[in-house]
């Protein structure tokens, strides 16, 4: 087991850690912070938001995803669930294209049907359509998007019927048949949002008492340690890999925790949040005391902070890995009102992007190799730079969101939307846009620049798919 600091002398740690690392290895995007101009950016990522958008609709109108090399579509589940249109049309509200948001809208709510014998993910579904349609008809009063949610979270229910109250994976959207028993922390515990939301909107509780009970339930089988692992059997509540992390198949499920109290002031979440982040620091943190060592560019590298991998039984250190997931996190410390290890975890994160011009998806922080290279367009660094600029209104975040912008557009743009990476070294494209381009990273980009009166944070809480829902229920 890992010794645990005590609390003081960590805070004291990590104050410390910050003040370096603001003093000595940021100097340049701190300088470079009163050369952001705000108006000019936001004007730009309109642009390039509606670049990729025009891409889509251009090839792909009315299918799931744009494959923007090939120019051709891809549907997920061999018929469309306009999974685009749905993910992005409360961003075309936000930035301030409501003529084409109506008409996605109208299209939208003319020709989806889940009437379909089909077998979704869950997860998927529910972060990007139902949070999608939710979020949109809260800014819009459309009710047939309520309607459309509402049928969609009925079909999706039998997902519930485990013998743990776990989620299954996959559910049939017509027949309500289940499967894959073998799931993860983000998949059986990044459900409150949308379905407490739906709870909320159409009265039915179920919703609410269903999802609420699975993040319960993923819960009560951490460890005696206090962590939570990869993979678990909904059918027999066992884990069948121990890896204990904040990324890939955990991240979401941490931050539903603690969103759930901001969301619906559900104080048995809070005291789960509470407990479990706390286990987090002492077993999952990594705090690189290296003052001395250079990084590829010479710079000095200071007093990083970083959260790795361990086992949730033993605590035992398994890797020093992490990646493009795992950046959302200081996002959600900050959140948390956790500023100084917000600030350290992001200043790491913006090391690792810098040290091939954008972010891999998966990095070793100790010998500073990508151990898997590819970019998918991952919008988490945004989110994170986008939450810490709201919390704690330092210019320095700007200054990094527009180097992040301008390698985004500079590696990632074709010349008829934006496709993800292959491979951060080498550059090479990969032949997909992912909805979440359009719902997250523009949206984020976005917000970060515009006037601070665009979207108060206070009163939305953001699903994991960047959809902001109020925090009140007219409906
Ligand atoms: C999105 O679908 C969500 O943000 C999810 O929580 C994680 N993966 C992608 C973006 O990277």
């Amino acid at each position: 087991m890992k010794p645990k600091n005590s609390k003081n002398l960590m805070k004291i740690r990590l104050i410390f850690l910050a003040i370096i690392s603001l003093g000595v290895g940021q100097i340049a995007v701190a300088q470079s912070a009163h050369s952001v101009d705000r108006k000019k950016l936001t004007e730009q990522i309109k642009t390039e938001f509606l670049h990729a958008w025009n891409g889509y609709k251009q090839y792909c109108w009315g299918h799931d995803d744009l494959k923007p090399l090939t120019k051709t579509c891809r549907d997920w589940y061999g018929t469309t669930v306009l999974m685009t249109p749905v993910d992005s049309l409360d961003s075309l509200y936000l930035l301030g294209f409501r003529g084409e948001a109506d008409k996605t809208r109208e299209y939208i709510t003319k020709n989806l049907s889940f009437d379909k014998d089909i077998s979704v993910q869950n997860f998927e579904i529910v972060i990007r359509v139902l949070g999608g349609l939710l979020s949109s008809y809260q800014m819009t009063g459309d009710k047939k998007l309520l309607a459309l949610a509402d049928d969609l979270g009925t079909r999706l229910l039998p997902v519930f019927d485990s013998p743990t109250g776990l989620p299954y994976k996959n559910v049939n959207l017509k027949t309500g048949k289940t499967s894959g028993a073998v799931s993860n922390p983000a998949e059986t515990g990044t459900l409150l949002i949308e379905f407490g939301t739906l709870a909320k909107l159409t009265g039915k509780q179920v919703y609410y008492d269903k999802a609420k009970r699975a993040l319960v339930e993923t819960y009560n089988r951490r460890s005696p340690i206090g962590l939570v692992g990869t993979n678990i059997n909904v059918e027999t509540g066992k884990w069948t890999n121990t890896d204990s992390h904040v990324s890939a198949e955990i991240d979401s499920y941490y931050e539903y925790l603690l969103k759930c109290d901001i969301l619906f002031g559900d104080k048995e979440c809070r005291d789960m949040w509470e407990d479990s982040i706390a286990k987090v620091h002492s077993y999952l943190a990594d705090e690189g005391t290296d003052l001395t060592a250079t990084n590829r560019t010479g710079s000095v590298k200071v007093g990083d902070l970083w959260y790795g991998r361990a086992d949730m039984n033993t605590g035992k250190r398994i890797a020093t890995t992490t990646g493009a997931l795992d950046a959302f996190f200081p996002g959600l410390l900050a959140l948390d009102g956790d500023l100084n290890r917000a600030r350290a975890l992001q200043d790491s994160m913006f090391k690792m992007w810098q040290v091939h011009g954008i972010e891999p998806e998966v990095y070793d922080y100790k010998t500073g190799k990508v151990v898997s290279g590819g970019y998918p367009l991952r919008p988490e660094i945004v989110e994170s730079t986008y939450i810490l600029y709201q919390t704690t209104k330092d210019p320095r975040y700007l200054a990094m969101g527009k180097q992040m912008f301008e390698d985004f557009v500079r590696h990632c743009r074709t010349d008829v939307a934006y496709a993800g990476l292959k491979n951060v070294v080498t550059k090479e494209k990969t032949d997909y846009m992912h909805s979440f381009l359009l719902a997250e990273t523009f949206k984020y980009f976005y917000l970060l620049f515009a006037p601070d009166k665009t979207l108060d944070i206070k009163k939305v809480v953001f699903n994991t798919e960047a959809h902001p829902i109020k925090k009140t229920w007219k409906n």
